[in-house]
């Protein structure tokens, strides 16, 4: 692997790190994992910078990122020139993912999610998240998890999950003709626009292989200078439109989830009390809300709370309960020989950990929710008064991100 195959994961460690939701702690976990030093990633270090910024868009690079999406303004973004070339073709836009990144709530589309334009023409995919943008000419898409054999233990041992490179990172060139594999890898913009030059008439499915199967999108390529059915301003118009609404969606169902009656159905447990429900993520349409809702949930000694993942098979969840132990990483390094490291799910996240009880002590994890297994749910009993913090190793650290409280009264 070269520091050039390394970009698609720095750019998204980096987008997540400027969007709140991986701590300064778990971007250098990354860089470890990728056998990077801090310098590396010099970005680490400007995030007070940012967090002071205006907002100005005009600051360009990553500097007014945040800010200006805490404004509404679209990020900065290297932005190839769009609309028409010197030859007469064009370059397009397509907008991936997106959302409003600092209330937990992405949305899994494209925008627009289908275009039609002429052969010779370019889309440039402009990234705003974990996505990519994969052209699979009618292969099924590779899952984003893959298991790969114990080798090294005398057991054999269970399999350990890692990134999928096929995934993770870009394959096939700069443009498509509608057979073989495109695949942008999973970046974040401006440091390596993905522009994809159309050479052939046809009609082309792709897909974000993180976000399936609800995040999807078709390119029309029609013969050389045939007319547009669509100028970009219509599209761009028709994004920020499709994108406001399914905000406005996430919150409004959120809400619903936020102020539902906490005890579920009274019904006594095995243990004698009640069970009361927290939707731990949701998808809906094609919103993406990465929170538990309720936040708090308030119980009684001795009644139990039941995570359920409304997201599967989008997007998975883990409900971990640290216990004032160290905070646990979803992803970690294993260490090849005369090779970079490889970046694997943590087993100690992936898999339960812990009964059906919990005092407040020690280490208790759901295992991976909403993933290849089919597991949506999570109960624990609560016998102990105090108040218990949790969050999803996926998408928060214990400090900020997808967090809750259980209250035992
Ligand atoms: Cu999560």
């Amino acid at each position: 692997m070269t520091t050039g195959d390394l970009a698609p994961i720095l750019n998204e460690a980096k987008a997540r790190y400027r969007a709140g939701r991986l701590s300064r702690r778990q971007a250098l976990g990354v860089l470890g994992a990728l056998g990077l030093s801090a310098s590396a990633a010099p970005w680490l270090f400007e995030r007070d910078a940012t967090a002071t910024a205006t907002g100005k868009a005009a600051t360009g690079g990553h500097a007014g990122h945040i800010a200006a999406a805490q404004e509404g303004a679209p990020p900065p973004m290297a932005t190839p020139q769009l609309g028409e070339r010197a030859d007469g073709s064009r370059v397009w836009r397509v907008i991936a993912g997106g959302g409003s990144p600092e209330e937990l709530i992405e949305a899994v589309a494209f925008f627009p999610g289908e275009i039609t334009i002429n052969a010779g023409d370019a889309i440039f995919f402009e990234i705003r998240g974990p996505h990519n943008v994969h052209f699979l000419s009618g292969q099924e898409a590779p899952p984003f998890v893959v298991p790969v054999p114990q080798t090294g233990t005398p057991a054999g041992g269970p399999p350990t999950l890692i990134l999928n490179p096929e995934v993770f990172f870009p394959t096939g060139g700069t443009s498509y003709d509608g057979t073989g594999v495109v695949n942008s890898g999973v970046a974040l913009g401006p440091a390596e626009p993905f522009v994809l030059t159309f050479t052939t008439p046809g009609s082309y499915d792709y897909v974000c292989s993180l976000h399936l199967p609800v995040m999807r999108g078709k390119v029309v390529v029609q013969e050389a200078g045939s007319p547009y059915p669509a100028e970009q301003a219509d599209y761009d118009r028709m994004a920020e439109e499709q994108t406001a609404l399914l905000i406005e969606r996430g919150r409004a169902t959120a809400a619903e989830y936020e102020g539902a009656d906490p005890v579920a159905d009274g019904s006594p447990t095995a243990t004698g009390g009640r069970v009361h429900e927290v939707t731990a993520g949701f998808v809906e349409d094609q919103v993406d809300v990465l929170r538990f809702l309720p936040e708090q949930v308030t119980i009684r000694a001795g009644e139990t709370v039941r995570w359920t993942v409304r997201s599967a098979p989008v997007t998975p969840h883990v409900v971990t309960f640290l216990g004032g132990g160290p905070a646990v990483e979803f992803l970690v390094p294993i260490e090849a020989a005369g090779g970079p490291p490889t970046l694997s799910l943590n087993p100690e996240v992936v898999a339960p950990v812990g009964g059906a009880t919990y005092d407040g002590r020690g280490f208790a994890n759901s295992g991976l929710l909403g993933g290849p297994d089919g597991e949506v749910t999570y109960e624990l009993t609560f016998q102990t008064p105090g108040t218990y913090r949790y969050y999803c190793p996926i998408h928060a650290d214990p400090e900020g991100g997808m967090i809750g409280d259980v209250i035992v009264e």
